[in-house]
């Protein structure tokens, strides 16, 4: 894995939390997306070379409505960069590490994505993400 490549945080209110956030870090949102297979509308912020993601539900199911449900708003997961997902996935695999999806989903921000289960990291989500070229 190459670096953290952003920190996603799980909102009631995307409206509200981007004007909270937007005054903590002095500086406004650069992009909104929905990205609608995964349940969510995000927002990014830009933090020197990583980014904040924020994330809220657009359905009751989506597992972002879940996760406030049941633990409340907060640091939902943390995703890293990759060079090669089919490569890093198939080695965690072989490592012991339960992945979400057999293959790269599309994800927010223009990245092929894969979540490992938080049960098999101590708690965290994790996302790995490659840039689609
Ligand atoms: N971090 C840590 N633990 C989490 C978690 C998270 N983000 N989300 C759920 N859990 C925990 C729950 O607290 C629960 O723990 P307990 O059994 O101790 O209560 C356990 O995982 C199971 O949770 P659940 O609510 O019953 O939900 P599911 O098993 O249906 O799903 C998970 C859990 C992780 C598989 C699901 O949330 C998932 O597929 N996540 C990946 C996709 C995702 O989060 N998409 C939104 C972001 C999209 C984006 O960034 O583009």
């Amino acid at each position: 894995m190459k670096k953290v490549e952003h920190i996603g945080i799980a909102v009631k209110s995307l409206a509200s939390a981007n004007d909270l956030f937007t005054k903590l870090f002095g500086t406004a949102p650069y992009k909104s997306e929905k990205v609608e297979r995964e349940g969510v509308t995000t927002s990014f912020f830009k933090m020197g070379d990583a980014k904040i993601e924020l994330l809220q539900a657009t359905n009751p199911d989506s597992a972002v409505s879940k996760f406030i449900e049941k633990r409340g708003e907060g640091i939902h997961h943390i995703a890293f960069e990759v060079t090669d997902i089919k490569a890093e996935m198939a080695r965690l695999e072989k490592e012991g590490f339960v992945l979400l999806n057999k293959e790269p989903q599309k994800g927010a921000d223009n990245k092929l994505i894969c979540f490992l289960h938080p049960k098999g990291t101590n708690g965290m989500l994790v996302e790995l993400c490659q840039e689609i070229k």
